[in-house]
Parts: structure tokens; sequence; C-alpha cells
């Protein structure tokens, strides 16, 4: 019994050990990954949340490693032995230094964690903004996040764009973090830390990424049902992709005649009072911004990939793909879907 207590303390150990090659392993990996990483940082506020995990991760696997040291050596040197089992052992009670010891020992781990937390937490949140700031409005909203760009008169959905910031020339993002309804909380953990957006408590956030390239995150607290399908998309372009990104997005609807009968049922249907088209009468503002939509490569914030048989099961029935989702199946015609979603494909 007392032996395979002493196993599984060895056990443990060596699991954190390959715990931890295996996130300096994924460190080493440049720019974007697929999935969303605490491992692979790629801006400066994310590098310095790496950094102290890292700091507390060896603070506290050091006093795991020598208290199941410890704990292993006392285990087998002093286990039951022959007859020892009959004759209780001699009992100690009380000292002082020992006490002090186990007392002050912790209170200073956990001063020097505090402060090394709060001065790195500061340093982030005091960085200066820098003229050549990108400013982002983000709101959040169940289940979706709407994104404006106030210098630069854009309103899209889902997926940021961003440039690129290199030391040559930095160009950080600065998020203002609104929300329209309940608490959420913004996460792309290769860029920075998670930071809620909360009714009418403006929150901020600014991350400057060194590589170009797709960035996934999620909404990081529960904000209804659909909150695990809240996901977040930044991509990160050159200048010139990203001028060309901005010169399409302040473009306003394309007008295309071939496809103005879904665009009459776009505009008959409730679908305007809860959709933007800028240049049409659909002002709504419940839902995402569709004027671009076709410059998105997903739709409903990453719950399916934008494509014409999504957009139309979507239409029939948004709840098909997120259960909960705050648009209404409408009930129209299959001739009618066709037609909204042969309109919707031309909004590039
Ligand atoms: C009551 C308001 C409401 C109405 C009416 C409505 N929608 Fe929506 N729509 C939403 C909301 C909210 C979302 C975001 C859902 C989510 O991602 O959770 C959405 C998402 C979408 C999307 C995906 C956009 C994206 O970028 O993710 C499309 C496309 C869309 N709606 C088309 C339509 C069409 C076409 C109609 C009319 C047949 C319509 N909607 C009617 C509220 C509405
Ligand atoms: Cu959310």
């Amino acid at each position: 019994m007392r032996r395979r207590r002493s196993l599984s303390s060895v056990r443990s150990a060596i699991f954190w050990f390959f715990c931890v090659c295996a996130g300096a392993q994924a460190a080493l990996a440049q720019g974007p990954q697929t999935t969303p990483s605490i491992w692979a940082p790629d801006s400066t506020p994310a590098h310095e949340i790496y950094g102290l995990s890292l700091f507390v991760l060896l603070i506290t696997g050091t006093i795991f490693a020598v208290v199941a040291g410890l704990l292993t050596y006392v285990i087998i040197r002093y286990r039951a032995r022959g007859t020892d089992a009959e004759h209780e052992p001699a009992q100690v009670y009380g000292s002082t230094q020992v006490e002090l010891a186990w007392t002050v020992i912790p209170v200073l781990i956990v001063v020097v964690l505090f402060l090394t937390t709060a001065r790195m937490i500061f340093a982030i949140q005091d960085a200066p903004e820098p003229k050549s700031a990108l400013n982002v409005t983000v709101v959040g909203h169940q289940f979706w996040w709407e994104f404006r760009y106030p210098q630069l008169g854009i309103v899209t959905a889902n997926e940021l764009h961003v440039p690129v910031s290199s030391s040559a020339l930095p160009e950080p993002t600065y998020l203002r973090l609104l929300s329209a309804d309940v608490d959420h909380s913004f996460w792309v953990p290769q860029l920075a830390g998670k930071t809620d957006l909360i009714p009418n408590h403006p929150n901020q956030l600014w991350f400057d990424p060194q590589h170009t390239g797709l960035y996934v995150g999620q909404c990081a607290q529960f904000c209804g049902v659909e909150h695990a399908l809240m996901l977040l998309r930044v991509y990160v372009d050159t200048p010139d992709q990203f001028a060309a990104w901005v010169k399409n997005q302040q473009q306003p609807g394309v007008q295309d005649e071939k496809v103005a009968a879904g665009r009459h049922v776009f505009e008959t249907q409730a679908c305007m009072n809860c959709h933007t088209v800028t240049g049409t009468v659909a002002k709504g503002t419940f839902g995402p911004d569709l004027t671009h939509l076709m410059s998105r490569a997903t739709i409903a914030s990453g719950a399916a990939t934008n494509t014409p048989d999504n957009l139309r099961a979507w239409i029939r029935d948004p709840n098909q793909f997120k259960p909960g989702a705050l648009m209404p199946a409408m009930q129209l015609s299959d001739e009618q879907i066709n037609e909204l979603v042969a309109y919707l494909s031309t909004l590039h």
C-alpha cells in the first residue's frame, strides 16, 4: 500500500515533466497555430504572460518536487518493517522553528508571485498607446462579435483584421471592449490575456502580432447557451493586404440587378430589422453587419464555414448549427431561401 503511494508521486512527477517539455517544444513553433495555444505567444502581452507563467510553474514545480521527494523518501525509508507496527513510534509535538519556517517561507513565496504578477499587469495596461496604433471597438453580443473601426468607418463581425506589427514598423491594435448584453471575454491566447467585455464598463486590451496569418480564440466567459460557439478569428495581414481589406470594407454593399429577387426578400422580410447592408434600407444592428459577408470565411461566429449550402441551412433554421442562437427560423420557402443565398453571395 505505502509502496504504491510513493509510485504515484513518481508518476505524477514524470507527468509534469512531460507537460513542461511539451510546452517548451510548442513554444519553439513560430507564428499562428490552428488551435488556441498558450504555449506559442506571438505578441508582447502574450510573451509577458508566458514568461510569468513559466516563472510560476518553475516555483510551484520546485515546491512540488521538494514535497513529493521528501514524501517519497519518508514513505520508503520509514515504512513498516517486521514487528514495527506493534509499537507506536515516539510522538513529537510543537517546534516553533519548524512552524515559523513553514509559515514564513510560503508567505514570502506568495508575496513574490503577487508582486511579479501585479507588476506585469500594470506594465501591460499602462503601455502608452503610440500614434500609429489601430483602434477597434469590440462589442460582445450573444453569441457573436461586432468589430467597429472608428478611424476607418468600418463595421464587421466575428473576423477581425489587423496589420502585422514589426519592431521596424510598430502598429499595435488597441481594442475597446464593450458588451451589448451580458459579460463576455475576449481571448486569443497567442496575442494577449483574456479580458472581459462588461456592460457599462469599457475595458481595454492591446496586442502587436509579430507574424501574419490567422490567430484563433474564443469567448472565455459563460455568456449563455451558445457560449462555446462564440469563436474568434484574428487575421494578421501584411500592410498591403490590410490596406486592400480596408478599401473593400469601406465600399457600400454591391447592388447586382441579377439578384434583385433575393434583395427584395431580404428587404421585405424581418432580415432588414436585424442586419445592415450599407447602401440599402437594411439598417438593423441586432445581428452581424452583412455588407461584406462574403469577405468572411465563417458564419455565425465560427460555427460553420461560409458556403452557399451552409448559408441555406442557416437561414432555414439557425438552430441546426447553433441551438439557442438569437436569429429566428423564418419559415421561408425553398425558392425564397435560394434567392436570398444568391443575393448574399454577391456581398463581397
Ligand atoms: C431577430 C433578428 C434577426 C432576424 C430577423 C434575422 N437575423 Fe440573421 N442573425 C441574427 C443574429 C443575432 C445573428 C448572429 C447569430 C450568432 O452567430 O449567434 C445572425 C446571423 C446571420 C448570418 C450569419 C452572419 C455572420 O457573419 O455570421 C446571416 C447570413 C444571416 N443572419 C442572414 C439572415 C437573413 C437572410 C435573414 C432573413 C431571412 C435574417 N438573418 C434574419 C439576427 C437576425
Ligand atoms: Cu460570449
